[in-house]
Order: structure tokens, then sequence, then C-alpha cells
């Protein structure tokens, strides 16, 4: 199985998404805060954004809908959470086989040496921050627009998706390419796609079938059905 998340499935831990109702597009412009050039023209602007939203994520836990993506990974022989989510959620939920697409909060990278440490503070003693190594300047270690996807990381999900029985697409409005298209590469090798959102996303019509919902909610309800249904047929 392979389960690609999107922002949706933080939502109900308090993780803002960024399309939609409250999310962080209607109150920025993606290509002032989200972008190469937007931190290369104003870095401390750009790290003021993530620096908050590090401590905001600091403050919050996994879901119901988390946990239960962590109980079906320990079910399933082959089982890959892709999440384009860079909150750490689902390895603070338990998921151990997580590819994070779009990077993490909580790793930097330095612009000029390329060095990539791990850094939990909340929030920044100084903004922006500097490379231990070599005194460059640190950036979040996040995917922005018009950036390539690490290749092993996006390797693992094509590859993932590729031999998939089912891919379960979750909490995502499937906007953001190439994310988007990973389900559709599960379902021209032939898996059953499933779709857990509260809205109806350019995915729907591409679904088997598409669940209208909180991922706190029917995830927990979908992988307790899967217990019951594995169960009986051991
Ligand atoms: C709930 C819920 C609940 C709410 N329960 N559900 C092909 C065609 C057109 C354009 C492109 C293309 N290929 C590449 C591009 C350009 C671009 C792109 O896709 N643009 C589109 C927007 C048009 N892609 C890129 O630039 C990517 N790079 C790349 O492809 O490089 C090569 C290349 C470059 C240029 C041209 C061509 C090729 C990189 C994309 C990086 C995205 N980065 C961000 C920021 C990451 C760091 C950070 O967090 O700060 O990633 S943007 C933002 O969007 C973030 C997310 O991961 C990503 C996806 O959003 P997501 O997760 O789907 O969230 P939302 O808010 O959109 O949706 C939430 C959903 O949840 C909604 O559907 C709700 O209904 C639902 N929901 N509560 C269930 N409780
Ligand atoms: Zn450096």
């Amino acid at each position: 199985m392979a389960v690609l998340t999107g922002a949706g499935s933080s939502a109900e831990s308090g993780v803002p998404t960024f399309r939609g109702a409250g999310g962080h597009w209607q109150r920025f412009r993606p290509q002032d805060l989200a972008s190469p050039e937007a931190f290369e023209r104003d870095p401390e602007f750009v790290w003021s954004w993530y620096d908050a939203r590090r401590s905001d994520v600091a403050a919050v836990a996994p879901n119901a809908g988390h946990y239960a993506l962590a109980r079906l990974e320990a079910r399933i022989n082959d089982c890959t959470v892709i999440t384009q989510n860079v909150d750490g959620l689902h390895q603070a939920a338990g998921s151990a086989n997580v590819v994070e697409l779009h990077g993490s909060l909580w790793r930097l990278r330095c612009v000029a040496c390329g060095a990539q440490p791990l850094d939990r503070r909340t929030p920044m003693p100084v903004l922006p921050p500097r490379c231990q190594r070599c005194s460059g300047l640190l950036r979040p270690a996040v995917v922005w627009f018009g950036e390539m996807l690490s290749e092993e990381a996006l390797a693992a999900s094509e590859a993932a998706c590729e031999r998939a029985e089912v891919v379960l697409v979750a909490g995502t409005s499937a906007t953001v390419q190439p994310a988007a298209s990973l389900p559709l590469l599960g379902k021209g090798n032939g898996a059953y796609i499933v779709e857990v959102n509260t809205e109806e996303t350019p995915l729907t019509p591409e679904a088997d079938v598409s669940l209208r919902g909180k991922t706190a909610q029917l995830l927990p309800m979908l992988v307790d059905r899967f217990e019951q249904c594995s169960t009986a047929s051991d």
C-alpha cells in the first residue's frame, strides 16, 4: 500500500493548510514565502514565517488519523507513507516508513556548503541562522516552488506507487506537481485508489472510492475495518 498525505491530514492537529479557508495562501502569496527568489530577496522575512510555523508545530501533537496510519503500517508488509507535509507528525505518531516529499521543517540546509543539520530549536535564537561549518546562510530544507524534489524521495515515492495494490490519498488538494500525479502512476499499474478529503479534488474522478470527511475521523474507521477483515481471514 502507498499512502499520499497532504496538509489536510494535519489540519485536525491544528496545523493550517495552504489552500482554502484559513490556509496560508489566503494571507500570503506563495511566491513571497515559498520560493528561492523570496529567500534570496529577504531571508529574514522568509525565516520569520518558518520560525513561527516551527514553533506552532512544536506545540501540537499527531491526531487520530496519523495514529491510524501507523497502525496500518504495522499490519501491512509493504506500506509507505508519502507525505507532502513538513511537520514530522507521521513519524511522531509511530510511522517508520515515511518519505518526506517536500522536506522537513526540522532540517536546515546551508546554501554555501550544502550541510544539512537537524535543528529543533524554537524559536531560533538568531534569524537568519548561519552554518556552524562555514558561516553560510542556512535555509529550511523544504522544497519551494520551482525547485526540484529530492531525486531519492521522488524515486522511492514512484516505486511505492507503482508496486502498490492500493493507493490511499488523504487530505491533499492534489494540485501541486509532481506529488499530485503519484496516485495516477499507481492507477496506471492497476492500483485501487481511495481518497479521503473533506472536499472534492481533481483526483476525485480518478478515485475508485472517494470518502468525504475528516482524516482524523475516517482513517481510524478505515483501519479498524481493515484490521477486522484481515483478522477474520488470518
Ligand atoms: C482535509 C481536512 C481534514 C482539510 N481531513 N481533508 C506540472 C504542471 C503545472 C505546474 C507544474 C508542473 N510540474 C511542476 C509544476 C510547478 C509546481 C506546481 O505544481 N504548481 C502548481 C501549483 C500548478 N511544482 C513545483 O514547483 C515543484 N517542483 C518541481 O516540479 O520541480 C520541477 C519543475 C519546476 C518548475 C516547472 C516544472 C518542473 C515543487 C513543489 C513544492 C511545493 N512546496 C510547498 C511548500 C513546502 C514547504 C512548506 O511547507 O513551507 O508544499 S507548497 C504547498 O503545497 C506545500 C504542500 O506540501 C503542497 C501541497 O498542498 P496540500 O498538502 O495538498 O495542501 P492544500 O492546502 O493544498 O490542501 C489541503 C486539502 O486538505 C484540501 O483538499 C482540503 O479539502 C483538505 N482538508 N482539512 C481531510 N481535516
Ligand atoms: Zn555551510
